[in-house]
């Protein structure tokens, strides 16, 4: 109803109307289902796939599915309950992130519009982070994709990424410099979480601003998650994207640059010898490109006094405060 019309487009939805239409979810209406409360929580997770630590946390923080309770306590579920846990899990796996699918159900339920997610209660990461740490360690793949799945189903991408998985990742490199977790499980763990990042990144709402954006790393950087992230983070603001990946070809880049001229160029250093190489970079840009250059990284949170040696506009400590600079910068 609201979703396919194509005309519509509201801030809450971040321009997910493409997604929306992907998803074919107008057309359901939990109020067709019986509202009985009959099934406990086991067996709503057997009906669904959703964890019953997953059920609960939604209850918790957004306050749905809301079961009845039987006499002892225990709660009970409704075909209804069952159907608006089915719902929101394939928003997720679609994409979506949890927060908005909530408010999205809430939409084509009593087509009230919130601007902000209902949170009601907190989710604890710091669980999911030692989880993810350990199967990392133990090259249990399985288990990674299950915790990252787990998170999103719970918390929005943006806190999936800064709280769970920027953390776990600075855990790995802690552990793998004290010699407790080997070069293989580093890269196999950094490995899979990227590949969930960037298939992030593909699933994102199509752009909707006008500008373009290029992210990337600096000369010699192969780091490029941190990225990568900024990248997704940028995607579901509505920028058009370019992701230039890992260490950038100095001479294409400024080609690039002077032909497509894109709104910003963003890129990322780890180290101080790819600052230096990025430093370099921007100097030879900024004669001949008049965008924004902006840059980020460890290493300028790590020594702040990097930053005033770079031409550009530093982005701030994480993916999230760049995207506000970003925003800031370029327009909201
Ligand atoms: C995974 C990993 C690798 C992978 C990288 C894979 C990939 N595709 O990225 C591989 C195996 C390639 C690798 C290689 C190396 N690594 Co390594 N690696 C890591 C590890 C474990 C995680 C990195 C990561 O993804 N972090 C998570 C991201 C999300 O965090 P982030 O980068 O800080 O990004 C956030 C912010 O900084 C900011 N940001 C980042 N970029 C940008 C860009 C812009 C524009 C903006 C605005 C913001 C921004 O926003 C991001 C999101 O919030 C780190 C540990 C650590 N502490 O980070 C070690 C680590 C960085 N590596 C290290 C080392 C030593 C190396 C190697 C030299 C090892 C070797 N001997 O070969 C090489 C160097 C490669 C090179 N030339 O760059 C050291 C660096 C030490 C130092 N002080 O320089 C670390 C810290 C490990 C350690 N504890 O010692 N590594």
């Amino acid at each position: 109803l609201i979703l396919v019309s194509g005309g519509f487009m509201h801030p809450l939805f971040n321009g997910c109307t493409l997604k929306l239409m992907n998803v074919r979810s107008p057309s359901f209406n939990p109020a067709s289902y019986a509202d009985v409360p009959l099934y406990n929580i086991q067996a709503v997770s057997a009906a669904t796939g959703v964890p019953a630590i997953t059920l609960r946390s939604w209850e918790r923080r957004y306050g749905v599915p809301v079961p009845r309770r039987d006499a002892k306590g225990y709660r009970l579920y409704s075909e209804r309950d069952i159907a608006v846990a089915r719902w929101l899990r394939d928003r997720v796996q679609q994409g979506v992130g949890i927060s908005r699918a909530v408010n999205m159900l809430r939409v084509l339920e009593r087509g009230e519009l919130t601007t902000s997610p209902v949170v009601t209660g907190t989710f604890d990461l710091g669980q999911l982070q030692t989880r993810l740490v350990d199967a990392v360690a133990r090259l249990d793949v399985d288990t990674i994709e299950a915790v990252l799945a787990e998170g999103l189903m719970v918390v929005s991408v943006e806190e999936v990424a800064l709280q769970l998985l920027q953390p776990a990742l600075y855990d790995v490199g802690e552990h793998w410099a004290r010699g407790r977790l080997s070069v293989t499980s580093e890269h196999v763990g950094s490995n899979v979480i990227r590949s969930h990042i960037a298939q992030l990144v593909r699933i994102s709402p199509a752009p909707w601003r006008p500008e373009r954006i290029f992210v990337g790393c600096a000369p010699g950087e192969l780091h490029d998650i941190g990225a990568l992230i900024v990248a997704l983070f940028l995607r579901r603001r509505g920028f058009d994207v370019v992701y230039l990946g890992p260490s950038v070809e100095p001479e294409s880049l400024r080609q690039d640059v002077a032909t497509l001229p894109p709104a910003a160029v963003c890129l990322s250093a780890g180290a101080v010898e790819t600052a230096g190489a990025l430093k370099d970079l921007f100097e030879r840009l900024t004669g001949s490109y008049d965008g924004l250059l902006g840059f980020g990284g460890r290493v300028f949170s790590e020594d702040p006094a990097l930053v005033d040696g770079v031409p550009g506009v530093y982005l701030g400590p994480d993916a999230g405060a760049a995207v506000d600079q970003i925003e800031g910068v370029l327009g909201r």
